[in-house]
Formats: C-alpha cells, structure tokens, sequence
C-alpha cells in the first residue's frame, strides 16, 4: 500500500470489517439464498447473488455454491436467468412487483418456482470462477460440472433471443434488466417508450429508505408500466417489438468477462468447448467497440436500439469495459483517464459516483444518479487489475473499505461525503469487502492459469482474516 493510501486507511481493522461483513451475510441468509437486504429486497436477486457468491467463496464456499445452485432452480426452459427468484417465506406485500404481477410459472417456457420476467447482468460465471480460483477440490470440481450447462444455456439464451438483428450485443429491454435501474443513461430511451397508460399498484420500495433517495414516482411508474407491457408481450424475446431497447456497455463488458470465465471453466469440464467461449467473447469485443465506443465523446455509451442514438451521458457504466482485455491501447488510456478525472475519481472524495459529477442529471443521493456502489467499485477493480493499472485499482480498494469501515454495509453512499444511504446490512456491499480484504493485491489477475496457480502458491503463506472466520463459520 502507498504511503497515502496507508495514511487513509479505514478506521477499522481488517479483521473487524472481515467478522462484520460476514456477520451480515449470515443474518441475510434464508437457508438456501442470501437476501440483498432482510427489509427492502426479501427476495433472491440474481447479480446480488452472483456478488454474494463471489464474497462467499472467501469465507464459506459451500454456501456460495448452494448460493448460485439455489439462482439457477430459477432459470427457465428457454435458457432465461431471472431477475428476482421469489422467496416463499417474505411476508405477503413487502416488495412490488411481487410474483403475482409476473406469474412467470404460466408461460410455455416458465420456470417451475415462482420468478420474474426480466434479467440481470450476467455476472454468474465470473461468480463461479472465483468459487473455483478460492476453493479447488472436489466439491467445486462437482459443482462445475452441474453448473455449466445451466450456465451454457443462459449464454446461448442471451446470444440468440436478446440480440437485436445485426448486433452482437445484447439488448437490455428494461432499466431493471441493467442493474443500474434509476441510472440518467435510460431517461431518454424511457420517455421515447412513454406515453405510459397508468397502472394501479402500491409502492413498497420507499417504505423503508427514504424516498429522496429512490426513484421519483414518475420514473417509477414508468418502470412499472413497461414491465406490465413486458409481461403482457408473454415477456418476449423479440427486441424489436420491446418500446425500450438499449445496448449497454456494463451489460455487454460483464458478459464479454463471463464468456471468458466460462471458457476458464470449460477448460476444466468440457476442453473441448474453450474456442465457442473464446470466440463469443471476441465477438462481444467487437460489437463493444465498434457499437458502444463513442468516437466523438471518447466514451462508452448506451445506444438506443430504436433510433441508434447514444445516450450522450457517462456513467460509471462507461468504465467497465475495461474488462475487456483487447481494447487498443489508446481506448484504454481514455477509459482509464475518464475514471481518474473530474467527472468521477477526480471530482470526489469516495469514489465512483455512478453518474458523472459534472453531468446536469447528477443527483448526490439518489439511487444509481450519483452516488457510489461497492459492486460497481468492485468491478472496476477487478478491470483495472487485469488492465495493469494498479493506481486506479488500489484507490477504488482503499475507498470501498474506508466506505464500509465508517458507514457500515449499506447500499450506497454519498461521493462527497461517505455518507451511507438506502438499504442497511446490504449483502454486496458486505460479501465484496471480503473479496477486497482477501485479494492479494498487486498479483496478475488475466491468465487463466497462471491466476490459478500464483493464488494457490501464496494462500497458504498469506495471513488471511479468512481462516479466523472459517473457523467461526465451523467450516
Ligand atoms: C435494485 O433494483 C431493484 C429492482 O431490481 C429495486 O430497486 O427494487 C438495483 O440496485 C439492482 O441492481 C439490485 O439488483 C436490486 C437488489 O439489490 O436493487
């Protein structure tokens, strides 16, 4: 750690964050599923669990296995992973739109437990790569065997139904299929679908967080009403009969990662399927940069399917194709430099603002317009590791634990001023502060193999929090 960094340091140990990050994975965990937070979200979300089971697979592997297991009694015949799998046991009415709304189980292709229609970030295979990098050995042998058809299939699936024609990318159909719901990259795409007829239905999502740092209730409404559209199109794969279309740089680089991940796996199960994950990657490259790179604003942007336009706005969703590991050299300068500058890095205390600080649609508290998230740090961090840039990746560490170390395990925070907002005891946020402690920082992070081997030469060496609590958690 530099000398500045050092001087920044959080407040609390790392063996205290490490004991309280696990503390609230623990409280937040149903039995077979960990919840995103017991009071504002008592269902199971799939990139939440997908985090979770990254930060699981450093304190209690069998748990991140049964995590991402217990997502995928979810996926339907078509391939589709959900967005939400509902927990029978959340009390009736405490989240909008519950399993009535979608009755997914009715479609032809619906799932057997009750789900919602849409998506999510298709973050599960990187996931299940770090239960492979963290625990190896049989069990996780066994798991990657069961697991990767399923993970075949939801690939295959977001390959083949959700491309719009002559793209590679992968369209997103709602905001909440982004995982950046509320973010300003939708609005124009949004009041280009409306008008929206209005529907009938109670709000839960300010009940517990105030409503000054959720969406407004005309966005909500829009959100609502084109989900209702949504399940009323038997939730189909035609993008183009979807009123909102956008291809997205966060979605498309998280999918580009996970196919390389899942190329990563196939090299354990099925060798002979590497080259159909190598190439769906290069393909996801392709269609990034020659789509999403805007030319004029040296930035990734979302492009509305419909009229091909951008979105004009940068957001912290801009930043994370850097995963991509054949961006040119000088497209990674400028992703690199826009995250340093004053529209995020350089324009706070805490980064990374989820919009950019110096855009007219950045609003400090309000979720996913402005202020900081773990997960989306996290994933930053993870793209600058494997980029070579070790200077970016080590500020977004050291900020997340000084974030977590003062606020606590919330859902996000103020940039400015730390400032923990929305939901409390927030697994992602507490399951990637164990990934952070437990990185060893400063090691290669891209090849395959050598990540592999380099992490099981220096892990029994390395002093880790992790054995305490694995000892605690009776593994
Ligand atoms: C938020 O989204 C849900 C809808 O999916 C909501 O606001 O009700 C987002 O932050 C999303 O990314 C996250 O997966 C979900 C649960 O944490 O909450």
């Amino acid at each position: 750690m530099s000398p500045a960094a050092a001087a920044r340091s959080p407040a609390r140990s790392p063996d205290e964050l490490w004991a309280s990050a696990a503390t609230v994975l623990e409280r937040n965990w149903t039995g077979t599923a960990t919840l995103p937070s017991t009071a504002q979200y008592p269902h199971q979300w799939s990139w939440d669990s997908a985090f979770i089971a990254v930060g699981l697979s450093r304190v209690q592997p069998d748990r991140a296995r049964l995590e991402l297991t217990s997502l995928f009694r979810g996926q339907w015949a078509s391939g589709r992973l959900p967005q939400i799998v509902y927990n029978p046991a959340a009390p009736r009415r405490s989240y909008f739109p519950d399993a009535d709304f979608w009755a997914a189980e009715q479609l032809p292709d619906g799932p057997s437990v009750p789900t919602a229609g849409l998506i999510q970030p298709p973050l599960h295979a990187r996931a299940a790569w770090s239960i492979a990098e963290a625990d190896p050995g049989p069990a996780t042998d066994a798991f990657l065997q069961t697991l990767f058809p399923k993970l075949v299939a939801w690939h295959d699936y977001l390959h083949t139904a959700r491309t719009a024609s002559g793209s590679s990318l992968v369209s997103i159909v709602h905001p909440w299929e982004s995982g950046l719901d509320n973010s300003p990259a939708w609005d124009d795409a949004i009041a280009a679908a409306g008008p929206f007829s209005p529907e009938r239905f109670v709000r839960r999502d300010a009940d517990h967080v105030a409503a000054s740092q959720r969406p407004t209730d005309a966005d909500y409404r829009a959100y609502v009403a084109l989900a209702a559209r949504y399940r009323a199109s038997g939730c189909s794969d035609d993008v183009a009969r979807q009123s909102f279309a956008v291809e997205d740089p966060l979605f498309n680089a998280v999918f580009l990662d996970a196919e390389r991940c899942l190329a990563r796996i196939a090299g354990r199960v099925r060798p002979d399927q590497v080259a159909t994950h190598e190439t769906a990657a290069r393909r996801l490259h392709h269609g990034l940069v020659d789509r999403l790179w805007n030319t004029e604003r040296l930035s990734f942007e979302a492009r509305d399917v419909h009229t091909g336009r951008f979105s004009g706005l940068a957001t912290v969703g801009s930043l994370v194709p850097l995963l991509d590991p054949w961006l040119p050299p000088d497209v990674v300068a400028r992703v690199v430099a826009q995250a340093e500058s004053p529209q995020f890095a350089g324009g706070c205390r805490y980064p990374l603002p989820s919009a950019a600080l110096t855009s007219d649609r950045f609003e400090r508290r309000r979720y996913w317009r402005g202020p900081t998230w773990i997960n989306t740090n996290w994933m930053v961090w993870l793209a600058a590791r494997q980029a070579g840039r070790p200077g970016l990746a080590g500020q977004l560490r050291t900020s997340s634990l000084e974030l977590v170390s003062a606020g606590g395990y919330r859902e996000y925070y103020d940039a400015m001023t730390g400032r923990g907002l929305g939901a409390t005891g927030f697994s992602w946020s507490a399951a990637l502060t164990l990934d952070f402690l437990a990185a060893d920082e400063g090691a290669a992070v891209d090849s395959p193999a050598s990540d592999f081997s380099a992490r099981q030469s220096t892990e029994g060496a390395a002093r880790s929090p992790r054995d305490d609590i694995g000892a605690r958690a009776g593994r």
